[in-house]
């Protein structure tokens, strides 16, 4: 028989995972993990969605990066709660960071919950974290063939968001090329083609968001 050294490893993650989604299920928080190469666009999408979120719903965030808490910055210095992770140059986060962090938000507090992992588009995939859906982000000028070369990222999303399309025209984009590509690795995934800077596309976001995904979580929550 093959031996897997990673196997504890991974199920021992899988166990604090597991632990994270008892306490953000405990809380009634809904989280988001957001992943994407560097730069697509993650920090600019949650402050665009935070901004068109109804009144009745808080939000609050984890950034995961390397090194620096610019990022976190950012987000707190828009009242919305935070807690930075630096990996210390780790490509992804994992459970057990997750766990910790969630110690240092007022969970009780917050609805919606946004994980931004680490700018990567390899490994981030391969860790769960205990997130109710996890997104993935592409960006425009990242060109539209990553379904293709990077399929195990788009194979582990529930929804991905094209990130940057006010710049569509100016790159030699094929988005139908790019849906195909998200159609033989992951068939139907949901697609958001949207910009933070512009705000197009992000009507279609939030709607997916509010009724596909908190709508259960709140009604849950009631109940
Ligand atoms: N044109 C355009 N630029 C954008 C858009 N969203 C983000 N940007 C720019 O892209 C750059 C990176 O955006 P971020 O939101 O910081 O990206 P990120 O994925 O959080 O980056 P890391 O945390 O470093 O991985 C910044 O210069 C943003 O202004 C967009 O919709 N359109
Ligand atoms: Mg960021």
């Amino acid at each position: 028989m093959k031996l897997d050294l990673t196997r504890p490893i991974f199920d021992a993650h899988n166990a604090v995972a597991a632990e994270n989604r008892g306490l953000l299920d405990k809380a009634g928080v809904f989280a988001l993990n957001l992943m994407s190469s560097p730069g697509a666009g993650k920090t600019c999408l949650i402050l665009a969605t935070v901004d068109r979120l109804p009144p009745s719903i808080s939000s609050g965030v984890i950034e995961g990066d390397p090194a620096a808490r610019i990022d976190a910055d950012i987000i707190a210095a828009r009242g919305i709660p935070v807690t930075q992770i630096n990996t210390g140059g780790g490509c992804h986060l994992h459970a057990p960071m997750i766990r910790a962090a969630l110690d240092h938000l007022p969970l009780t507090d917050i609805d919606l919950l946004f994980v931004e992992n680490v700018g990567n588009l390899i490994c981030t995939a391969n860790f769960v974290l205990g997130t109710h859906k996890q997104i993935v982000l592409a960006s425009v000028p990242e060109g539209h063939d990553k379904p293709y070369k990077y399929p195990g990222m788009f194979a582990a999303a529930d929804a991905v968001v094209l990130a940057k399309a006010d710049v569509l025209r100016s790159f030699d984009f094929d988005l139908a090329y790019f849906r195909h590509g998200l159609d033989i690795v992951n068939p139907n995934i949901p697609l958001f083609a949207v910009s933070s800077r512009t705000g197009e596309g992000l009507d279609t976001w939030m709607a997916w968001l509010l009724q596909h995904i908190l709508k259960p979580h709140l009604v849950l929550a009631a109940t």
